[in-house]
This record gives structure tokens, sequence and C-alpha cells, in this order.
């Protein structure tokens, strides 16, 4: 009996113990185990002042002496004022005595309002570091940073860190439901229980806001583009006030998704048209409202006239009228509205690719100073590859906002371990040619090619509440690297990954090395499985769960993945050259030169933007089809190269994430094949060519894989 019990807690701590490391995502906080780094910070570090006591002061001196006793197993010496030698101060400029701000004064000049300022300095001749901003905010995100160079085990002698967010609006879109499901969400409910709000505070609120804050994000929208009109009744918003108060401390604002249709659902309206009085003085009205429960309220994002949504066309206006009515309500308090670009309509007969092109350029120049359009990476819908979204550099007079989908709708649910910021990263880095060469979309969308008063970035969350967050244990990376480039898009996803690696398991180089590798090849093996050169959209329907190549009797003939492989006897791939859509028109020159023939259009995009037949020769050689399907085959063997390194990480961390992630790779393997097998055999009907040498032999017929459903797929 006595050694049941034992058993009973001893499995019980343990599995707490294991799930609070799930829990904590990259702020583990762990103990140094190298005794010369760790004699390194206890010599450097002796106590701590704290100079403001605001709430965000408080949290401040908190997570310092939290993250410091975690790491160096030894309490920092909290005091009230300097004295000695070797203190950490932290606090805004304002807060600071003269003497020190004489000896970091042109400092400030080169921060913004929430940039941030680590730098060692001498004071009565005595070495001191000093942790500051602007304002309280600021300087805690200068104390994530610095407790970052710890767990990092990075040195903390002679610091001098200046560093400002090079976009303003840095914010999460959750696509949460009232009912707490999440739209495209794997890993689990809403975080947000409407039900106990606004009088239970959940605990998780107070952490998903350290966590955020940590990597710098600023916003977070609430509610799901795909709206409901509750939200913005009083009911609802005394529970949005409730997160607001939580996150204010964190330097995070809300926003709410507003659903267009809203003045006639809760309104009791007739009509939602955006000239309308009764419509615009509503909407005012909403506003203040808002405001005054949550006076730092962000804004708006909204959805409207895509995929079924209420929207200015309903009535004959269009998105400007739409946009600028709202933007009308809020600019009174300093709100914003984000405005989506993602539309396209079954009664455009053009290329669903160039319908928000077509539909938003022209528009450029005549949204209010307070309206920011928010458009998606690529052109189609954040598919494991797309070329960069036409749209950017192509609207200079007008702030555009990235939208990522940082949720893995199209790459594998919460199943598949694939780490996107590399994905992000080559967005970024991709020349618009707009203004000529070096015009890259991160210089697009932080206001640097073309000055904006509006700069933004927004990732489509992959947070739920499962323990460990996000499913997966590295698509915790994909929030991380989410935010550290929101931060600054010119970051390489490289050093994001060693950076989350060191915070999230080990400092040990044999684990850092081998697994930061797999994370920079998960995501071109996840395009070799699912997509290669340039094929998109061929998922199964509804759920986006596994391939679908087949489908092809969808109302809409644009959701058919037919309609975007166009795999027949002669080839395959969608012809947007000059000869087909004529989408490439919709580039810079440089750039529509490049990718309107096939032969200087990269092979990663060659299926995007041609048709080309089978016997295509490509660079290495290899025809088309063979080439096609020794990508599929790449993918799998990047997938088991994946899983045998991960097989050699077991030593150097715990064995609950070590299982957790060994078994979801098997998933993934198994997977990697479902999606080589079905398409191959799918695609292979139409070249009626053989399987090159070196790809294993589908296992299962192609009715097979077109007979499997997934009626309970998460998600949907
Ligand atoms: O890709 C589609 C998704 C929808 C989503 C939509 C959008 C929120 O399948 O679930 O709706 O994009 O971005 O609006």
């Amino acid at each position: 009996m006595t050694s049941l019990r034992f058993v009973f807690w001893f499995l019980l701590i343990s599995f707490s113990a294991a799930a609070q490391k799930d829990y904590k995502l990259w702020l583990q906080y762990d103990k140094i185990l190298n005794p010369q780094v760790a004699q390194e910070y206890n010599l450097t570090v002796k106590g701590v002042v704290s100079l403001g006591n605001s709430e965000t002061s408080k949290i401040s001196l908190k997570e310092l002496e939290n993250g410091w006793t975690n790491m160096l197993g030894n309490k920092i010496e909290i005091k009230s004022k300097i004295e000695g030698e070797n203190n950490l101060i932290i606090g805004s400029q304002s807060s600071l005595s003269s003497d020190i701000q004489k000896t970091i004064l042109s400092d400030f000049d080169k921060i913004s309002n929430e940039g941030f300022i680590i730098k060692s300095i001498l004071l009565k001749n005595k070495k001191q570091i000093v942790i500051t901003g602007k304002n309280d905010v600021a300087v805690l995100y200068g104390v994530y940073r610095f407790l970052r160079l710890v767990q990092t085990n990075k040195s903390i002698k002679n610091l001098s860190i200046l560093d400002s967010p090079k976009i303003n609006l840095r914010v999460l879109n959750h696509w949460d439901n009232l009912d707490r499901t999440v739209e495209r969400g794997y890993a689990g409910f809403s975080l947000w229980n409407w039900q106990k709000l606004p009088d239970f505070i959940d605990q998780r609120y107070i952490d998903y806001a350290r966590a955020n804050t940590s990597i710098g994000i600023n916003g977070t929208v609430l509610t799901n583009v795909n709206a409901n009109a509750l939200i913005l009744t009083p009911q609802y918003l005394e529970k949005v006030e409730a997160l607001a108060n939580v996150f204010r401390p964190y330097g995070i604002k809300v926003y709410l998704t507003a659903r267009f249709s809203a003045p006639i659902e809760i309104g009791g309206l007739k009509t939602a048209d955006p000239k309308d009085n009764a419509v615009a003085n509503w909407w005012k009205e909403k506003a203040k409202e808002i405001y005054k429960r949550i006076p730092d309220f962000g804004g708006f994002l909204v959805k409207a006239n895509s995929e079924g949504q209420p929207g200015p066309q309903n009535y004959g206006r269009d998105h400007v009228d739409g946009a600028n009515m709202l933007a009308d309500a809020v600019a009174p308090f300093g709100g914003v509205i984000m405005w989506r670009a993602f539309v396209y309509s079954e009664h455009d007969a053009n290329d669903r690719a160039k319908q928000a092109y077509a539909e938003f350029q022209p528009y450029d120049g005549k949204f209010k100073d307070n309206v920011i359009v928010q458009v998606k990476n690529g052109a189609i819908d954040f598919q494991p590859r797309e070329p960069f979204h036409p749209l950017f550099g192509a609207m200079p007079k007008t702030p555009l906002m990235m939208e990522f989908q940082i949720t893995q709708e199209y790459l594998g649910f919460s199943t598949h371990l694939v780490y996107l910021p590399k994905l992000f990263q080559e967005v970024l880095a991709s020349d618009t040619y707009q203004k000529g060469k070096g015009a890259t979309v991160a210089k697009v969308i932080d206001g640097s090619l073309s000055p904006q008063k509006l700069t933004g970035i927004a990732g489509v969350s992959n947070i739920g509440n499962d323990i460990n967050w996000t499913g997966h244990p590295f698509a915790q990376a994909n929030w991380y690297g989410f935010g550290r480039l929101a931060w600054d898009p010119y970051l390489d996803s490289e050093i994001i990954a060693d950076e989350w690696l060191r915070g999230t398991f080990s400092n040990n180089e044999n684990f850092v090395k081998p697994v930061k590798q797999m994370m920079m090849q998960s995501r071109e093996a996840v395009v070799n499985y699912m997509t290669p050169l340039g094929l998109h959209h061929i998922m199964d329907t509804g759920h986006h769960y596994g391939p679908g190549p087949w489908v092809s009797d969808l109302s809409r003939p644009e959701w058919n993945p037919t309609y975007y492989h166009k795999a027949d006897k002669n080839g395959i791939g969608f012809d947007r050259s000059k000869t087909g859509t004529n989408a490439t028109a919709q580039y810079a020159p440089q750039v529509e030169k490049m990718f309107d023939t096939s032969e200087t259009c990269p092979e990663i995009d060659l299926l995007w933007f041609h048709h080309l037949s089978w016997d295509y020769k490509l660079k290495n050689g290899q025809t088309l089809w063979n080439g096609l399907v020794l990508k599929y085959q790449e993918g799998v063997n990047q997938v088991q190269e994946m899983q045998n390194t991960w097989n050699t990480t077991e030593k150097y961390i715990d064995n609950e994430r070590f299982k957790e992630v060994q078994m979801l790779l098997e998933i993934q393997y198994k997977e990697a094949k479902w999606w080589r097998d079905a398409c191959l055999l799918y695609f292979g009907q139409y070249s009626c060519k053989e399987l090159p040498a070196g790809v294993e032999k589908p296992t299962q017929s192609l009715e097979y894989f077109k007979s499997l459903k997934f009626p309970f797929a998460p998600g949907n």
C-alpha cells in the first residue's frame, strides 16, 4: 500500500514537472550547468535596483528575480538604492538619476519609444549595468533581453545593446470563436474562457502575456476574422475589458474583429451601409463605449466581402468606403483599422491569385491615415511555399501589414515539425524591385521603402489550451520566431532557432547544433513531400488535412485542387505567364521578367507560374516527372533524417518532451509517405510514366487514398 502510494505520488510529481516544462515555453530559466559561466554572472551582478513602481516595473523586477534565482540557484539581492558595484539598475529614462542619464544620454536619441538600452557603465568609478528605455514597457523588453543573454549563456560583461522594434504593430490574430472552438486551431480550445470572465482570471492569461512580451508582441486580436457581432455587446465587452486589464502592464493592446453587419445584428438597424449616417453613428457610439472601458483599445480587424463575410459591397460600396467609415469611428481615440485584402470571388472568372491585387491596388492612397491594409504573405492562402504577394511594394501610399499564418493549416497541423521562421524570412527577404533592387518585402512593411505612419505585422496564432500551448513542442518555436521577426524582420531564422532551442531545451552544443539543423531543413521537407516545385492548394477539402489533388467537384472552381495543378496528359502547373493568366504582370518589371519564362523562373516556384510538359528538362537534367517524383521522395527522406537526428538527443533533454517529439515525428513520417504516394499515384495517371529509381513504391492504391475521410479533423 505504502509503496503503491509512493508510486502514485512519484508519477504525479514527475507528470506535473514534465507538464511544466512543456508549459514554460522558451522561458524555462533552467539552472546554468557550466560553472564558469555561472561564476561570471554571479560576479557581474550582485544586486538589483528597480527605480520604478508601476505595475510594469513590478513585473520587470519579478521576472528578473525569478529568472535569476532559477538559473543561478541563488537569490539576487534586491536593493532599495544603488550601493557598491555590480548592480543591475532597471528603470525608465525619467526615473534614472542625472549622473546615470548623463552617461547614456546620447543613446536615448538612438532608440524609439519602445526601444531599450542595456549598458555596462561606470558610475563614480563603480561598474554597474543599466537597463532602460523611454517607458516601463520598453524597460521590460530590455529585461527579457537581458534574461535571454543569461539563458543562452552569453557574456554580460561590457554590454552595449541598443535595440528598437522596426515594426510598430506586432500582433497575434486569434481565430477564436466565442464557443471556444478555434478556426484552424490544432492546440485545443481557445484560451479565452468567456463563460468565467470577467471575474475569473486564469493564470494562463498572465503567462500568455509574459511569453508575448518576452518576444516583443504588443497586440492581440482576440476574436476570429469570421466574426461574431456578440463580442461587441456589453455582456462581452466587460470580459474583453478584463483581459485588457491583464495585458496592459505587459504593453499588449487588445483588438477585436468587427463584423460588418453588426449594426443590424446587435444594433437593430435595417442596414449596415457605410454611407448611411445612422450606421456611421452607430459605430461611433460603439467605439466610444469600448474606449470608455478600454482607453488603450487597439482597434478593429475586419474581414469584409471575403468568403461570404458581410461588407460594404453588399450595399454597392467598396473597401475604401467601409474601412474609412470605421476609421472615423476609432480615430478620436487613436484606434486603427486593420482591413484585410484577402478577397477573391466566385463571380470573378479571373485567376484567383490576381484578384486581391486587381481589387486593392487601385485604392492606393485612398484610405484614411489610421487604416492599415493586411495582406497575406502570398496571393493564394498560406501554402507551404508561395511567391510573395504582388501587393507588397505596389501600394506605396498605403501602409501594408503582413499577415503570416503561424498555425499550420496547410502544413500538417500541430503534428508536423515545420520551423516557420524559415518561411517567414524567405518572404521578408524577397525583392519586390518596386523601387529598384533591394526593395525587399521587409522594407515595404517596416516603412523604410516608402515612409508610412503605421507599420504592422500579424501572425495567425497557433495557441490553444493544450498544456504546451501549441500542440507540438516545436510549434512553440513558430510563435517565438514570429515575435522575433515582428520586432526585427531582418533577423536570421537560424539565430532565432538557436536562441529558442537554448531557452526551451538546453545549451548543450551536442543538442543545439544537430537540432537546429533539423529545424532549418524542416520547412523544405514539408514543401517537398506536399507541394514541390511550385505546386499549391492540392490538399483535401474543408479540413485541409492530407492530400486531395483529385478533388474537382466543389461548387466554387477556385476551391478545387484541379484548378491549381491543372495536371493533364500534356503536363502540369498553372500558366500565370503572358501566355496564361498574366499574373506575372502584377509584379515589378524585373520580377515579372524573372517569373515569366520557365528558364528564369526559380524552380521552387516553377509550377506556380508555368504549365510544363512532363518531359520538360529541369536544371539538373531530370525530366519534370522524374524531378517531381524525386522531390516527393526527398521530402520523405528528410523526415527520416529528422527522426534520426532527434533520436540522438535523448540524453540531453527531459524524457517527456523527447518522447512527444519522437511520436509526432513518426506520425509526420507516415503522413509524408501518404502525401508522396497519393500525389504520385494521382499525377502518374496523367504522366503515364514509371517511377524513377530510388523511389519507394506506394503500398496502397489511389482509390484507397481517395476513400479516406476525416469527419472530425480539428480546426474545421
Ligand atoms: O484559408 C482560409 C481558411 C479560413 C480562413 C480564411 C481567412 C478565417 O481556410 O479558415 O478564415 O482563410 O484567412 O479569412
